[in-house]
């Protein structure tokens, strides 16, 4: 099989590149991606030198670049991760989310359909060339915000509320209308919030360990009750894998973790984890930016509450029971454990977050934080 995996250099994107050339032998990969400040061809640079994987920088709104991979390459799937992916960002910018979300994925739909059209049947819709999927990632977030009871399943009615959301919501619809208008081969997947390695920083978890890091305080938005249900990355990859090969054509399926947390919870969990590891591995030390041996800095004292994010939803939490019934999938990875994994990656990976952020992060920091 031949994937197009679009936004391969980025957290979730890379995880995918690295599990499915773990998991298949007798595949293609052709990656593409912008590498906008979210992407680092560092991320994949051991898996380009597998000859199963190939790497093409472009931007998915661009019908050239994307006709040009598929006049190379026998395209079997389309799975699309590359977007503008910061809530944040959304709020201060919302027109690249709506070019890179909306129209990037139309552009993928269109010259998908077009290379993989073999004719009409008698109804007048393309037939397709056997085997072929598109498979659009998506968000939670495009149903809304939860009170303090509730799931979203996949009828919940979309009500995406902020630039970001909204935006994946408008590239969900497009692909229903592709899959509906077209009878275009497609899944959808809904994911709950992903940590795991190469998480960028602008990002919660991976923020709150680089500030521990650094000896900087530890920006919680409003009051911190705000609830998001963590998915380890990995078995999102599963999940994305699973669908890919077995799910319903025309489907969405939603992907979550079980594990609903309030931000201040996750806060002050990597806050005693991270206090734990230094005492048990001194090793670890060597990747605090802070010297000395005495840790007593290290400690919830460093929680600030900081100007709250506009429009911020409050709560969300996926019932997976549709991919878990359909096509077995589950959350494998404990958070206990995933989060201690995941705080020894960067722990252990200071290079690739030195490198990541060597660009224009310092300025998104000030800019973001300065006046919170
Ligand atoms: P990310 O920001 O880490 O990576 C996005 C990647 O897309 C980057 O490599 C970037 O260079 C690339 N990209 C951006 N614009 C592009 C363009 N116009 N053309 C080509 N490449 C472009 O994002 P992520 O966290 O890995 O998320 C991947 C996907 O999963 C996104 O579609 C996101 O909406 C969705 N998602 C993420 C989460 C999460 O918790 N991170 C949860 C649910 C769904
Ligand atoms: O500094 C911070 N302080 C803080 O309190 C940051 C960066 C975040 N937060 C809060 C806001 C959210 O309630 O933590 C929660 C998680 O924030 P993010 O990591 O920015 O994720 P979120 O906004 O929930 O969106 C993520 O999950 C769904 C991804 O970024 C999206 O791409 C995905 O669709």
């Amino acid at each position: 099989m031949t994937y197009l995996v679009t936004g391969g250099a980025g957290f979730i994107g890379a995880n995918f590149v690295k599990y499915l050339l773990k998991k298949h032998a007798d595949i293609q990969l052709i990656v593409l991606d912008d590498l906008t400040y979210a992407g680092n061809l560092g991320t994949i640079k051991d898996d380009l030198k597998d000859s199963r994987c190939v790497f093409v920088k472009g931007n998915i709104t661009d019908p050239t670049v994307v006709q040009a991979i598929f006049d190379q390459y026998p395209i079997d799937f389309v799975v699309n991760f590359a977007a503008e992916s910061h809530v944040d960002r959304s709020i201060e910018n919302p027109q690249v989310f709506l070019e890179t979300n909306i129209l990037g994925t139309q552009n993928l739909l269109e010259t998908a359909k077009r290379n993989w059209t073999t004719g009409k049947d008698e109804n007048g819709y393309p037939t397709y060339k056997k085997g072929v999927k598109y498979l659009q990632v998506s968000t939670d977030e495009v149903y809304g915000s939860l009170g303090e009871t509730g799931y979203f399943t996949e009828t919940t009615p979309l009500d995406p509320r902020s630039p970001y959301s909204a935006s994946k919501t408008g590239a969900d619809l497009i692909v229903k209308a592709y899959g509906e208008t077209y009878k275009m081969p497609i899944n959808i997947t809904r994911c709950s919030n992903n940590y795991g390695p190469y998480h960028f920083p602008e990002k919660l978890i991976p923020l709150i360990i680089k500030n521990i890091l650094e000896g900087k305080s530890l920006p919680v938005y409003g009051d911190g009750t705000n609830v998001r249900d963590w998915l380890y990355v990995e078995d999102h990859c599963k999940a994305i894998d699973t669908v890919l090969l077995t799910g319903r054509i025309g489907e969405v399926y939603n992907v979550g973790g079980h594990n609903e947390k309030k931000n201040i919870d996750i806060v002050k969990l990597t806050i005693s984890t991270m206090k734990r590891l230094f005492d048990e591995q001194p090793a670890y030390k060597k990747a605090l930016k802070k010297s000395g041996d005495d840790l007593s800095w290290l400690s919830e004292n460093l929680i600030i509450y900081v100007k709250d994010r506009l429009g911020h939803d409050q709560r969300y939490a996926i019932d997976p029971e549709k991919i878990t019934d359909e096509l077995g999938w589950y959350p494998e990875t404990k958070f206990e454990d995933g989060i201690v994994k995941t705080i020894r990656w960067y722990l252990e990976n200071q290079d690739w977050v030195e490198e990541v952020t060597s660009g224009d992060y310092q300025k998104y920091y000030e800019a973001m934080y300065g006046n919170r």
